[in-house]
């Protein structure tokens, strides 16, 4: 059995108390792993390795730590087997998922920040002065200090390197907290580190749980400058509760509960498709899925009909079999809340087209957290299944008429993540994207990323943005210096 320990000034640590909790595999409940669980002592340890380490890493030239994640890049892809099956049976997702997304944007994260790391410019004013001699402001980018990073479990090393890639490149240390349900890629990442030259403390794990754990214990040490944070957005209220203390700077990615609008006028057979993606994609577990689809009335039915086809296609099952398309949930406690919704919305009156329980499947796959995809219909649009985030591969489905209702119906509730809008009229994308309160729009596409480009998410979805320059600037002060000339 694995043994997923901490990782702490680059080396390998059983954790002072050397007590450990088990790690499941999704897909069929057994234990795979102990995880080492940190002890107060080690978190302080954590950081105060990465807090050593900084002075030197932080005077690395900046295109010295670019050439170094670079190699990490590197390190990834060479040893992607391994990464792909720690994942794999982390998650239970099917490997042709993690092959195809999680382990090489693992990689590609590493690149893009190296890459527009080194040509980050800053702002430079010539100001005019009584003397008429003026005088020269400009802006100097420094490192935050140690950044505590706190990921959740549905893309592991997507969101965990997403976080962590800026972060080194400004010139930062890291203290990871993976989520407790998937500890093992950000552990093996620190082997990485190490081949690739990383000096020690500039990357580091602790595991454990989140309140009153580890996660509480990182955001309040007074040595942790910034807490970067992927999970719900309840978590992120209580993180910044406990920030507050010491008003560290907080980029939050939070929980979305998001539409997608179809028009009468798109693609029927591509809007069909994308939206089967964008609602089962990781067993809808992407923060970005769509929950909500709002289908123009002339192609509700057939609309309704074909997504429910789509959704009885996918196949549970083994994640190592190149046909299964629909992993497992990742707990047995997270299927509970999401079968807890299923009989919520039999309850309220749903009408089910599709699925609605969970899969017969032959052993050890009946122990998995499998639950079948879902479509509804006929729902009020201010139940529980409607407002609140899910985050499992069920959608309901409601028809609109307009243009402008369309519109009110996506931006009802308190989430402001993402929309996708599937349409041919691009006079009319435009408008609905401009109309959106979200972070994200995609117009006929969904989770097509560029990684330059903003990403975050509006009202209780989260707080910045992240990608591009954006994750730059977070993991960075800026400090203006004005010289008289
Ligand atoms: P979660 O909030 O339960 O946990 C995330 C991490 O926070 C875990 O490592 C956990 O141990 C830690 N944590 C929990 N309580 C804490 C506390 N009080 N202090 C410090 N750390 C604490 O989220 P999850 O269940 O792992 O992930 C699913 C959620 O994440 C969904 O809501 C999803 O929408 C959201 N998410 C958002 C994005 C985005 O980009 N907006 C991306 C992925 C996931
Ligand atoms: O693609 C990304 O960069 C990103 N942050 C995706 C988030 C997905 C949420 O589950």
């Amino acid at each position: 059995m694995n043994k997923w320990q901490l990782f702490i000034a680059g080396e390998f640590r059983p954790g002072g108390r050397r007590e450990c909790f088990p790690d499941y595999h999704p897909a069929t409940g057994a234990v795979t792993a102990e995880v080492a669980l940190a002890t107060p002592d080690d978190c302080d340890a954590a950081v105060t390795a990465a807090k050593q380490a900084l002075s030197a890493w932080r005077r690395f030239p900046v295109a010295e730590r670019a050439r170094l994640l670079r190699r990490v890049a590197e390190g990834i892809e060479a040893r992607s087997a391994e990464f792909l099956q720690a994942e794999v049976a982390d998650t239970g997702k099917p490997c042709a998922l993690a092959r195809t997304l999680d382990i090489p944007r693992g990689a590609a994260n590493f690149r893009i920040f190296a890459d527009l790391a080194a040509g980050l410019a800053t702002e430079c004013f010539e100001t005019a002065t009584d003397d008429g001699a003026g005088a020269l402001n400009y802006g100097l980018r420094r490192p935050l200090g140690v950044v505590g990073v706190i990921c959740p479990w549905n893309l592991p090393l997507l969101l965990l390197t997403w976080k962590i890639a800026p972060a080194l490149v400004m010139g930062n240390t890291v203290v990871v907290k993976p989520s407790e349900e998937t500890p093992a890629t950000a552990t093996l990442l620190g082997e990485v580190m190490t081949a690739a030259g990383v000096p020690p403390g500039v990357y580091n794990v602790v595991h454990g749980f989140g309140p009153g754990s580890v996660g509480e214990w990182l955001v309040a040490h007074p040595d942790v400058a910034a807490i970067t944070f992927t999970g719900e957005t309840r978590t992120g209220q209580a993180i910044m509760r406990t920030a507050a203390a010491r008003t560290k700077r907080l980029s939050f990615e939070l929980g979305g509960k998001n539409a997608a609008i179809v028009f009468a006028d798109a693609d029927f057979d591509r809007a069909v498709a994308g939206v089967a993606r964008s609602s089962f994609l990781n067993g809808g577990q992407v923060c970005l899925c769509s929950e909500r689809v709002y289908v123009e009335r002339p192609v509700f039915e057939r609309f309704v009909d074909a997504l429910a086809l789509a959704a009885r296609q996918l196949r549970p099952g083994p994640p190592e079999d190149e046909t299964t398309t629909l992993g497992p949930l990742i707990s047995a406690a997270h299927r509970e809340k999401v079968l807890g919704y299923y009989a919520a919305a039999r309850a309220a009156g749903a009408e089910i087209h599709a699925g609605g329980g969970c899969p017969a499947l032959p052993p050890p796959y009946d122990q998995g957290y499998f639950v079948e995809p879902t479509v509804w219909t006929g729902l009020p649009e201010d139940t529980p299944c409607i407002v609140e985030e899910i985050f499992g591969p069920v959608c309901h489905v409601a028809p609109f008429d307009t243009e402008e209702e369309a519109v009110a119906l996506a931006n009802a509730g308190d989430y402001g993540l993402c929309a996708a809008l599937w349409t041919r009229d691009l006079a009319r994308a435009h408008r609905v994207a401009h109309a959106l309160d979200v972070g994200v729009v995609w117009i006929n596409s969904w989770f097509l990323r560029d990684l330059r480009t903003p990403f975050g998410g509006m009202k209780l979805s989260g707080i910045g943005r992240e990608g591009g320059r954006h994750s730059l600037e977070f993991y960075s002060e800026i400090k203006n210096v004005c010289v008289k000339l």
